[in-house]
């Protein structure tokens, strides 16, 4: 076996530990700090799984590198060998206030090009993974291909944040896709609302402010099945920086499209 043929599996035993870990933590008592905001947070259990991971990585490939969201380790500044993005716990209110419905987010890039996506949400024991160009899978059972609805008929994850007055779009602009979709989610752990699109619960994903450990799992997930992951201007994701992101079906997303370009 390659080095590389053996990744995937080396990446979901480290998720899987890491999550063994976390619910054995999860309710013991822990420190939380803000970062940037009041819903901006790390604790001290994001950062000691950042740690796990980034040790089982570099332990076993000792060239690759890691882009981690609580900076454990100095990111990489470009996309050249290989990268893994990883977020520890994406959705640490809802891991803090809810104890539920957060996961662990990872994506291995080469060369970039996005090869492998891994989302594990950790109590409902649900990983979604996927490797380019071989299908995606919930628990190991192969994902259908996304189906194609236009707004009208969609299920859209959206934080009502986007729909109110804010810094980085003009809340009349995503506004009438409230009132034109069947329904509107937030979950509040993007890995999760993206793994959703790609498993045909929700049909599409629209946010302003996503970090590439965020959105990269599921990116490569959706990808995988047919569907896109662009930002709401409609341009390819740079990886490297805070983006938009607009995800769905190819329809989902040309009918987004439509409504913000108005
Ligand atoms: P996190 O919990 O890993 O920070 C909440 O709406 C979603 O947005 C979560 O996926 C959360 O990830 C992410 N998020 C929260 N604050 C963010 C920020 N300042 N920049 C980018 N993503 C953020
Ligand atoms: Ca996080």
């Amino acid at each position: 076996m390659s080095r590389m043929q053996g990744i995937e599996l080396h990446a979901i035993d480290l998720i899987k530990r890491a999550g063994k870990y976390i619910r054995q933590k999860m309710d013991q008592a822990y420190h939380i700090e803000e970062k940037t905001n009041k819903s901006d947070l790390v604790t001290e259990i994001d950062q000691h799984v950042e740690d796990l991971l980034i040790r089982g990585i570099l332990d076993r490939y000792p060239d690759h590198h890691v882009y981690g969201e609580e900076g454990r380790i100095v990111r990489p500044d470009t996309l050249e060998g290989t990268v893994w993005f990883v977020d520890p716990i994406d959705g640490t209110m809802n891991f803090i206030r809810q104890k539920r419905l957060f996961a662990i987010s990872i994506a291995i890039m080469v060369e970039g090009e996005l090869r492998y996506g891994f989302v594990y949400d950790v109590m409902a024991d649900e990983l979604f993974h996927a490797i380019k160009g071989q299908g995606a899978y919930e628990n190991g059972i192969r994902l259908a291909p996304i189906q194609e609805r236009p707004v009208k008929e969609a299920i859209i994850c959206m934080n009502a944040t986007w729909v109110t007055a804010n810094r980085r779009i003009d809340s009349n602009l995503l506004a009438p896709l409230v009132r034109d979709a069947v329904g509107v989610r937030a979950v509040g752990a993007a890995s999760l609302e993206l793994a959703w699109v790609a498993a045909g619960r929700v049909d599409g994903y629209i946010t302003m402010r996503n970090m590439p450990w965020d959105y990269t799992g599921g990116q490569v997930l959706i990808e995988e099945l047919g569907g896109r992951v662009g930002t709401i201007e409609g341009m390819d994701m740079t990886y490297l920086e805070q983006t938009s992101v607009l995800a769905g079906s190819r329809q989902f997303v040309e009918d987004v499209l439509t409504y913000v370009k108005k």
